[in-house]
């Protein structure tokens, strides 16, 4: 019997602490900030939480939620001084730029948000 709740809960694909710097919202260039965010990638979606505990059912729990559904990612060596740097654009004009220290995460996480705009932008 599977519980009705769970027919709703987003399929999990990825989660992880990584850094996030968002440095434009809707076309709107934004001060840089990195912060350390617990990061959710779903079957559409990538989900930024401040906290691990957030990804409870709390109201207002989700810091940012990033539409994967046409986005575009690229690495990138030009925003950043650090190292394993990728850019997401969404279709609305939101750039996030994201980056791990471990070069084996970043690819692994890269390679998962690229399947998922695939997936997700064509149909
Ligand atoms: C920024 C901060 C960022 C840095 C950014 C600086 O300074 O040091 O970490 O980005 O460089 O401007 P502030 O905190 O005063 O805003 P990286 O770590 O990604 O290099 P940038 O201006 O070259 O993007």
């Amino acid at each position: 019997v599977v519980s009705g709740a769970a027919l709703f809960e987003p399929l999990v694909e990825l989660k992880e602490h990584l850094n996030v710097a968002k440095i434009s919202e809707s076309g709107k260039k934004q001060r840089k900030n990195w912060a350390l965010m617990w990061t959710v990638l779903t079957s559409d979606q990538l989900l930024l939480y401040k906290d691990k505990q957030e990804t409870s059912q709390k109201p207002g729990g989700k810091t940012d939620v990033v539409q994967l559904c046409g986005a575009v990612i690229e690495w990138t060596k030009e925003k950043s001084s650090r190292k394993n740097v990728f850019q997401i654009t969404t279709n609305t004009g939101s750039e996030y730029l994201i980056q791990t220290d471990n070069c084996s995460t970043a690819n692994k996480w890269c390679d998962a948000i690229r399947k998922t705009i695939n997936s997700s932008t064509k149909d």
